[in-house]
């Protein structure tokens, strides 16, 4: 198991849109060794969500765990979003790759998503609300070249640049001395 390096916003490789994984041509070994390494770099960094664009690896491929103990692993292969409630809520969103900004972001309430099930070998279908609904619309946003801060004013948009090129650049010259 490895950790990963995860992409910095305003990284433009977070625009890319992820291909759809091909079931047909399934390299199964190759997205279970993935998807640990995933989720190893996602506990690792006490996030509840990880896309695979945050990784640098432009697939389908998500993973989230929103149970209390952090022992709750899953890993979906190709999400999508069947139904989403018109019932919004808005509340506070983090991102790993929006490191210390925590703003407040609409979504819809309840969902029913789908996903190929590495596990069982099928496509199955599930209700969410409350964390597990923001985190997949959070996740598939990211399959979509798309992050939350993209939601917020440009005002906000522009502060937050800002302070996280400077915080890289920073950071930068310490690694080099
Ligand atoms: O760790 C995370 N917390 C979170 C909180 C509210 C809504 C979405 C998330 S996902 C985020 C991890 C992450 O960046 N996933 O892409
Ligand atoms: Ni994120």
């Amino acid at each position: 198991m490895s950790l990963l390096p995860i992409l910095q916003y305003p990284d433009e490789r977070l625009r890319t849109v992820a291909k759809e994984i091909d079931l047909d041509n399934f390299d199964k070994n190759y997205f279970q060794n993935l998807a640990e390494n995933m989720l190893e770099t996602m506990y690792h960094s006490k996030g509840v969500g990880l896309a695979a664009t945050q990784i640098n690896v432009h697939q389908r491929i998500i993973v989230i765990d929103v149970s209390e103990n952090a022992n709750e692993p899953m890993i979906l292969i190709n999400p999508k979003i069947l139904e989403a409630s018109a019932e919004q809520c808005k509340e506070a969103e983090g991102c790993l790759s929006v490191p210390g900004i925590y703003e407040n972001v609409e979504r819809s309430s309840k969902i029913t998503f789908e996903y190929y099930d590495i596990n069982k070998n099928e496509i199955v279908q599930k209700n969410a609300d409350g964390l597990l609904a923001k985190c997949v619309q959070h996740e598939i946003d990211h399959l979509n070249g798309k992050v939350f801060v993209d939601y917020l004013s440009q005002l906000k948009q522009g502060r937050i640049k800002s302070k996280l090129q400077k915080e890289q650049r920073l950071a930068e010259k310490h690694n080099k001395k």
